[in-house]
């Protein structure tokens, strides 16, 4: 490793120490001061690299506030206190049996990153006894999760999980939302009053609008009503989608649960077959021909999102495009709506610079993120265009390296934006590093 991967490795440990909350990493002190599920999951990967024991604590943590049906909540609050919003007083997760007696949560979710995230800790582990230990205590969590995912999300049996809110994708306010979230919380009535916290401590102009977070709070209240019965929340909710990245994560996911399965002497079905219905199922419905992407599907509209965005190309990660599906994305990164090979840009924007509304520095409408830029650049090692992973590879570890461990970066100049010392952005340079050593 080079002095200047040391130097940079030293400083990304250095901000998951940080953001350490005891038994858990919150990915940032001041905006996110409670555990949060995917991030926990990409956390956990950066841990795995240089302290097994803790990397397994991270997701054990996590898994404390799992509920009776399997569901891993979005967030976590171990300590009710700290300020959030929305925090534990607004989501009163006790209002449902399943949710756990001595722990306050949400009650959505987030994508399925767990089960990728656990067989990372086992195949860096150090001490492969204990790792084989934590993939057995939590392979029984892992299949509950699987089972809330496929019963309550793909309750059609599609190959297909839907979400219900924009929070739940993990891109809040993704021009992908626009549309599907235009005629919603018209009638201000309907919307609890509350107070906003994130743009007291982020400059606003880098955070979604009020009138988003008018209708997250509308959504999210709908569900509390519910209390948190999925068959009741997909009745009553205006926003339910096929989303191309949760069901990349989730195909990958249930790769990985089968293959823990296999390890541990356990039946690696149904994942195995979840994950085939699942890629066949991206391809099928989610395959833009005309754009070289995928792209998702709005259930209540019933109509295709006709919107690209990076997370579009993530079903590299679960290996599902063919050769000519693969040709076509590629020809579609490597041009000037995400980032030329060579060009004077950071690859990968979040959002097509030339799509209506691509704004490079308001957080999920085109700024470069470094979890969803690392699920491409493994997704292109994966499928062998390695010269376009190298391209993607060179932001995850320059963006962080010249500008500090930001939640995004401007895609042009680079500069940081949102949260300082952000966890995941840490986590995932440690995992890119690592990935290199092990070679
Ligand atoms: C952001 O979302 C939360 C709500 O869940 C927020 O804005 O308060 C998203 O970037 C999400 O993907 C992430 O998990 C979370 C914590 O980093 O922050």
């Amino acid at each position: 490793m080079s002095t200047a991967d040391d130097v940079l490795k030293k400083q990304a440990i250095e901000v998951l120490d940080r953001n350490r909350m005891g038994n858990y990493t919150c990915p940032s002190k001041k905006l996110y001061p409670h555990q949060w599920s995917w991030d926990s999951a990409f956390i956990a990967m950066g841990l795995a690299t240089f302290n097994q024991s803790r990397a397994q604590q991270e997701l054990w943590s996590l898994f404390k506030g799992q509920w009776n049906d399997g569901r891993i909540p979005h967030i976590i609050f171990h300590y009710p206190d700290r300020e959030y919003f929305p925090g534990a007083e607004f989501w009163q997760s006790s209002c449902s049996e399943e949710a756990p007696a001595h722990l306050f949560t949400s009650g959505i979710i987030q994508p399925p990153v767990h089960a990728t995230s656990v067989l990372s800790i086992y195949k860096y582990a150090r001490d492969t006894s204990l790792a084989r230990t934590f993939l057995s205590v939590l392979f029984p969590r892992l299949k509950a999760w699987h089972h809330y995912l496929h019963s309550k999300r793909d309750p059609n049996d599609e190959g297909l999980v839907y979400i219900c809110h924009p929070w739940e994708s993990g891109r809040d306010n993704s021009p992908l939302w626009d549309f599907p979230l235009e005629n919603i919380a018209g009638n201000t009535d309907e919307i609890p009053s509350y107070e906003r916290v994130d743009n007291t401590v982020i400059n606003p102009s880098e955070r979604p609008e009020d009138t988003d977070y008018d209708r997250y709070i509308y959504l999210a209240n709908i569900f509390k009503n519910c209390r948190y019965e999925d068959y009741f929340m997909l009745a009553q909710s205006p926003f339910v989608v096929h989303d191309v990245l949760f069901n990349s994560l989730w195909c990958q996911a249930n790769r990985d649960l089968a293959e823990i399965a296999r390890i541990i002497g356990e039946d690696p079905e149904p994942f195995q077959g979840w994950a085939g219905q699942t890629a066949q199922a991206v391809n099928g419905k989610l395959w833009d021909p005309g754009h070289g992407i995928y792209i998702d599907y709005d259930l209540v509209n019933r109509q295709h999102l006709d919107v690209h965005v990076a997370s579009g190309f993530t079903p590299l990660f679960a290996g599902i495009p063919d050769e000519p599906k693969k040709e076509a994305m590629l020809d579609y990164l490597n041009s000037t709506c995400f980032c030329r090979l060579g060009d004077d840009c950071y690859a990968l924007p979040s959002y097509d610079k030339c799509g209506p509304g691509y704004a490079p520095r308001k957080y999920w409408r085109g700024p470069v993120w470094i979890n969803i830029n690392w699920l491409i650049y493994k997704g292109l090692v994966r499928n062998g265009l390695n010269k376009y992973a190298r391209w993607v590879r060179r932001s995850i570890l320059q963006l962080p390296g010249k500008f500090g461990f930001h939640e995004y970066f401007e895609p042009e100049l680079g500069k940081g934006l949102g949260a300082s010392n952000f966890s995941w952005t840490a986590a995932l340079v440690l995992d890119t590093l690592y990935d290199e050593e092990l070679k």
